[in-house]
């Protein structure tokens, strides 16, 4: 036996002298310490890709550093906290955000500069980790930066996707897809925690045991593995995390027989099965897919985030804390974002029930008040209903678990809205109504079952409401909310675009607009001043410039800079209507092919950029990317329109590109059919950088404008609540088409642009309406005003001073649309939470 006793204490980590290198010379010092220490690479190299990954651990010291500190805080003060859960997050390059968060950016860069490089260099370094799709998943990223800068006591939850979202590539095919391998060498931010494992079933099936509860067992098991990701604040100790989850197969006991059988390749079977689950993200935005593997993902990232949120709700418990399971939701709130993690609700259950052993009103009640959810679109493509029969398949108890809500649900309306009764056949979660495919309706059961549930703007709230949600809106009018989306001011201002926040930080005499964006109001009262227009003009051009070489590097076209550069970047839908903006181009250029040399001389130069990634399968997305490249192909090799009007395809966008093409723009574009863009969050990064926007009353462009001013804005289009009733009228025959619509599909069929067969993209806009033909996103009566609008912004252009003033005042309107002012009302209005800074 021992003799000497071990005290508890000395089994922690001796505390070290701070690592944290301040300034150039301590971190010059760091940086070599890795190049030297933690060589990835032959330590006598000090090329650009090692001095990245050098750099990246040196900063990397200071975030675990930081990320320690906060999580021993939270623990100590054990506030409620918040866990957003997401099936994706557009992350973007992490190491500017991080030293511009840390305030270390002029540090960083002189120690590199010591070291013979500079820091623009190294920073290009690094792949963008892209495990989104689109507007769902950087709103999620964006929602991490505000929460960690507002100090609130949040975790991010999500996927270690191996392969991220394909690499685009235009061929004369068009749009072709590519792996996107994020972890080819690895990845210096993730922190791989051998101690954080939780286990995972699939299959298998439901027994009873004699005291009545039900018990999950067999099937195949797995083991989700945590990844760390610190999310640190701005100019803040706080440090979060986003815990990323990776699916592998238990540890086998080695059986000797069975290798010396020659049957050893059972194991390695198992773990490349297990690592199929996380092998790619889903390309497809908006649209559901119901397939397994899908289905698989999407438990394994709310069993594993449940079995850890519990895990930290008990660990917290003591003496003087008492373990209460009624405490549970004043101590955890749990975010779904969008019905991707819906199962997050019967895992709750099941974990309260079946392991915890609780009855089904205590776990219901807890549940119920635990998760809430957020809604980003109305397209029926995208509300994810999954098949009964795979649900009961892959997750038998949940079925169970689900159907019994449903039932109590169904009880509940013939108890108190009787009336409703015979609604409940769109109400209900479980839908048998097509006996050859029941299936389960993921948004009926997030909206029973959450206290809240959000919409991302006024407009697409108001539509959850009135239209999508009616019913349970009589039902329960409390509980919906909206919460308008918003944008970090970081990563979206000061850091894509230093040359405009100089400007702002000057005249405003502060930079505390960085976290307090409502201040930028302040530049409204210089917005004639000639100086400030001068510095404001100087900046957006040193930008444009920046920009335009990026697209000669990557497309090899030379971009007049003094053109207008007008800009739609953004997942390829035929909703947001890529097709209008590149018809009205073929307009723009037989209309300048027709002036006069002197006419000519009168016009505004145009370089009309697009881009955006069209998921493989979707035909007519595919379609319109290859018409803008076509049209690029015409227009760009025309010498009588070419210094008048450029057309180009940005190919890969992702969120580097929009870091150079926000700050470069002009006029953005922002034009989709009235009442389907549920928010939008790009045409905010761009109103914040001082570009124009044209667009339609849709999403945030409605609050973007009352905001701003109706004169800043290019408005056009049909209303929202038009809308239905133009496509009846459509329907009915009435529909005249404006003959300069028809002469740009002639224009287009005529083969002016190639020989691809652009049929069936043109004969989508004809026809009777129907979901996807007859028009039905509206371009052709939405052509003539928008034709108008576009007129107007070329007469705006030319008065090149009151252009600046609009720009201006377009930056000076943007204070509500920071996702700290969004992130605030979450956590006041849904999470309950308070700020818990590390002090
Ligand atoms: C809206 N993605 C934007 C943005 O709120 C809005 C759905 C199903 C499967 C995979 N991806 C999805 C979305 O629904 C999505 O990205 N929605 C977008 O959310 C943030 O600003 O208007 O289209």
């Amino acid at each position: 036996e021992n003799s000497v006793s071990i005290s508890e204490s000395s089994r922690e980590i001796p505390p070290i002298a701070h690592p944290t290198p301040e300034d150039a010379f301590g971190v010059a010092a760091n940086i070599q310490y890795h190049a030297h220490y933690s060589p990835h690479f032959s330590p006598s190299k000090f090329e650009p890709e090692q001095a990245f990954f050098s750099t990246a651990e040196s900063v990397r010291d200071t975030l675990i550093q930081r990320w320690n500190e906060t999580y021993a805080h939270f623990h100590k003060v054990d506030p409620k906290q918040t866990y957003y859960i997401s099936m994706e997050y557009l992350q973007g390059r992490a190491l500017s955000n991080a030293i511009g968060n840390l305030g270390l950016t002029d540090a960083y860069a002189a120690a590199l500069y010591k070291l013979g490089h500079d820091l623009e260099t190294i920073v290009e370094q690094e792949k963008d980790p892209a495990l989104g799709n689109g507007g769902l998943g950087r709103l999620a990223s964006c929602f991490l930066d505000s929460m960690a800068t507002l100090n609130l006591p949040a975790w991010g939850y999500g996927l270690r996707y191996k392969y991220g979202l394909f690499k685009q590539k235009i061929t004369a095919k068009g749009q072709e897809e590519y792996a996107e391998d994020w972890l080819e060498k690895f990845s210096p931010w993730e922190i791989v925690r051998h101690d954080v494992v939780y286990p995972i079933r699939f299959f298998g099936e439901v027994l009873v045991e004699s005291d009545g509860k039900r018990k999950w067992v067999g099937g195949e098991q797995l083991q989700a593995l945590a990844y760390d990701i610190p999310i640190p604040g701005y100019k803040t100790k706080n440090t979060i995390s986003l815990r990323i989850w990776e699916a592998r197969s238990p540890p086998q006991d080695f059986d000797l027989y069975a290798f010396n059988a020659g049957k050893h390749i059972n194991a390695a079977d198992l773990q490349f099965k297990a690592q199929q689950i996380c092998a790619v993200l889903y390309p497809g935005d908006e649209t559901e897919e119901g397939k397994l593997l899908r289905l698989k993902q999407q438990y394994l990232l709310c069993s594993a985030s449940l079995q850890d949120i519990l895990a930290r709700f008990k660990e917290r418990r003591s003496k003087d804390k008492p373990f209460l399971w009624a405490e549970f939701s004043k101590k955890v709130s749990v975010q779904m974002n969008d019905t991707h993690p819906t199962l997050a609700i019967p895992e709750l259950m099941r974990l309260l029930m079946d392991e915890e052993g609780l009855g089904w009103d205590e776990a219901w009640t807890i549940t119920s008040s635990t998760v809430a959810y957020t809604n980003h679109t109305v397209l029926p493509e995208a509300l994810e209903k999954w098949s009964q029969a795979v649900m009961a398949k892959l997750l038998p108890r949940h079925f169970e678990i689900i159907a019994e809500i449903d039932k109590q649900f169904h009880a509940l309306v013939g108890k108190i809205r009787p009336d409703l009764e015979d609604k409940l056949s769109s109400l209900s979660i479980l839908d048998s109504s097509n006996p050859d495919k029941p299936v389960v309706r993921m948004a009926n059961l997030c909206v029973i079952s959450s206290h809240t549930v959000n919409g991302v703007a006024e407009l697409h709230s108001d539509i959850l409401k009135k239209e999508l949600f009616a019913d349970f809106n009589s039902l329960w009018p409390t509980k919906f909310q909206n919460k308008t989306n918003g944008v970090t001011p970081r990563r979206w201002l000061r850091f894509c675009s230093p040359e405009l926040s100089t400007i702002i930080t000057k005249w405003l005499r502060t930079d505390e607009w960085v976290t307090n964006l409502d201040l930028l109001t302040g530049l409204r009262q210089f917005a004639d001043d000639k100086q400030l227009q001068t510095e404001w003009a100087a900046a957006k051009t040193a930008n444009k410039q920046r920009f335009a070489k990026y697209l000669q590097d990557v497309t090899g076209i030379e971009v007049d800079s003094n053109s207008l550069f007008d800009i739609q970047i953004k997942r390829i839908h035929e909703y947001k209507r890529q097709l209008l903006n590149i018809l009205s181009v073929i307009y723009r250029y037989k209309k300048i092919k027709e002036l006069s040399k002197g006419e000519q001389m009168k016009a505004v130069p145009r370089t009309v950029m697009l881009g955006g990634k069209a998921f493989a399968t979707y035909a007519q997305a595919k379609r319109i990317v290859k018409l803008v490249n076509d049209v690029g192909q015409v227009v760009n090799n025309d010498r009588d329109v070419s210094h008048l009007l450029k057309v180009i395809f940005i190919p890969n966008y992702n969120v580097t590109v929009a870091e150079l093409a926000i700050p470069a723009s002009e006029l953005s574009q922002h034009i989709s059919t009235a009442g389907m863009e549920a928010s939008g969050t790009s045409n905010m990064k761009f109103a914040l950088n001082g570009s124009l926007i044209i667009g339609t009353l849709d999403g945030a462009n409605v609050e973007i404008r009352e905001e701003i001013g109706k004169n800043n804005f290019f408005l056009f289009g049909a209303r929202a609540e038009d809308v239905p009733i133009l496509r009846k009228q459509r329907e009915e025959g009435k529909f005249v088409p404006d003959p300069r619509f028809e002469e740009v599909k002639d224009f287009i069929r005529s083969g002016k642009f190639g020989d691809y067969d652009y049929g069936p993209l043109l004969e989508s806009l004809e026809g009777n309406t129907g979901y996807g033909r007859g028009d039905y996103f509206l371009v052709g009566q939405d052509f003539p005003s928008y034709l108008e609008a576009q007129s107007k912004v070329d007469e705006a252009y030319r008065n090149q001073a009151h252009w600046i003033k609009m720009s201006i005042l377009s930056t000076a309107g943007s204070g509500k649309f920071s996702s700290d002012r969004t992130i605030l009302q979450y956590a006041q209005e849904i999470w309950k939470i308070q700020a818990c800074p590390v002090p």
